[in-house]
């Protein structure tokens, strides 16, 4: 079946003033899409098509002929959950009990987090990501950044919260200032809901998936 952009879980002016309606009409309306149809076209005669997008994504990054597939792959999956790190009023410290006490163990508490998660962000040369990732083996979490489309799943990992930090994602509202950007991801935008709703499922081991 092919892919499909999935709406909006909230409006596209409901991130305001940190993630204008301007900026998240190009990036899920244009970038997300693109990937979307880059990747239905990629992915005809491979015999990846009946997979699951988690699945295919693994099966084509272990692949380097299926590079250009694997980027608009890994992008989808990035860009599906991103829309749901973000929420209205999100942001800080209001997180689940359980979820805060395994950032604790393994971060050295919410500021550890965000300390380590705005410096890989910040320390991401070019396009990429910042993660929040829980090692499958272990299940101790991490801070970890991948350039353009890779994400932690295809390092044998769990995402539990990403930040895009291409910069389609933050120059309309930042302009070259990607701190400031993730200074506001993390004190006004994450959906830690959705971050201990995913934590809560433990690891996801996918089929084909590179062990850590
Ligand atoms: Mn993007």
């Amino acid at each position: 079946m092919p892919f499909e952009l999935p709406e909006l879980p909230y409006g596209y002016d409901a991130l305001g003033p940190y993630m204008s309606a301007e900026t998240l009409e190009f990036h899920h309306g244009k970038h997300h899409l693109a990937y979307i149809d880059k990747g239905n076209e990629l992915i005809a005669g491979t015999g990846l098509e009946n997979l699951s997008l988690e699945e295919a994504m693994v099966a084509a990054y272990k692949d380097p002929a299926k590079a250009g597939l694997f980027n608009q792959l890994g992008q989808h999956f990035n860009h599906i959950h991103f829309w749901n790190w973000m929420a209205p009023n999100g942001g800080g410290t209001k997180m689940a009990g359980s979820l805060e006490s395994k950032i604790t163990e393994d971060l050295g508490g919410y500021d550890g987090f965000k300390a380590k998660f705005i410096e890989a962000g910040m320390t991401q040369f070019g396009s990429g990501w910042c993660w929040l990732a829980m090692d499958n083996e272990t299940g101790k979490l991490e801070i970890a950044k991948t350039p353009n489309g890779e994400n932690p799943v295809v390092h044998g990992k769990t995402a539990l919260l990403g930040c895009d930090v291409w910069e389609h994602s933050y120059y309309i509202d930042y302009r070259n200032a990607r701190p400031k950007y993730l200074e506001a991801f993390v004190d006004h935008l994450i959906n830690w809901e959705y971050v201990a709703e995913l934590f809560e499922k433990g690891p996801q081991v996918i089929k084909g998936q590179i062990a850590a």
